[in-house]
């Protein structure tokens, strides 16, 4: 499992910063949809699931939260709080957001549109699909 925040490609000039992504560069995958995570309380954690199969790039392009990635071997926390960085998270990574700023905004780039069926919400599932 990736544990680490990526840098992004950062292109700085006097007038500020312009962060590049592209598809098969910085992307690992085709880009099937994009959302974003607004205004989020910071008592409310988010996630608590994994994917089957959806892979994603997440980025903090305002303010920050922490990520917890867990591969159902070891778990690691991840302070994203750059606009120049990112987070991969592939299948059967249960993934928790905590502690967003006021201001955060996650950005999602992710593999394939909205499939409920490919959530795992629970984790003693995820677990088995872990051993399996
Ligand atoms: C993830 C983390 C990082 C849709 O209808 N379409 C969508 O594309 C998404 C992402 C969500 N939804 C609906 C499903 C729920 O009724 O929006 C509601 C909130 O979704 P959820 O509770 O899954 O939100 P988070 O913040 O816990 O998780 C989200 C993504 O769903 C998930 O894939 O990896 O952000």
């Amino acid at each position: 499992m990736q544990k680490d925040v990526v840098a992004l490609k950062k292109i700085t000039d006097p007038r500020g910063n312009l962060v590049v992504l592209e598809e098969g560069r910085d992307i690992p995958f085709a880009v099937k949809r994009c959302y974003y995570i607004y205004g989020v309380r910071e008592d409310a954690p988010r996630g608590f699931h994994a994917h089957k199969t959806l892979q994603q790039l997440l980025i903090c392009v305002a303010g920050g939260c922490d990520i917890l990635l867990d591969d159902g071997a070891a778990k690691t926390t991840l302070r994203l709080d750059d606009p120049a960085a990112a987070v991969y998270v592939g299948p059967l990574v249960w993934h928790e957001m905590r502690n967003f700023t006021a201001d955060c905004v996650l950005l999602a780039l992710a593999s394939a549109v909205y499939d409920e069926s490919d959530y795992i919400r629970d984790y003693e599932d995820f677990l088995q699909r872990v051993k399996a």
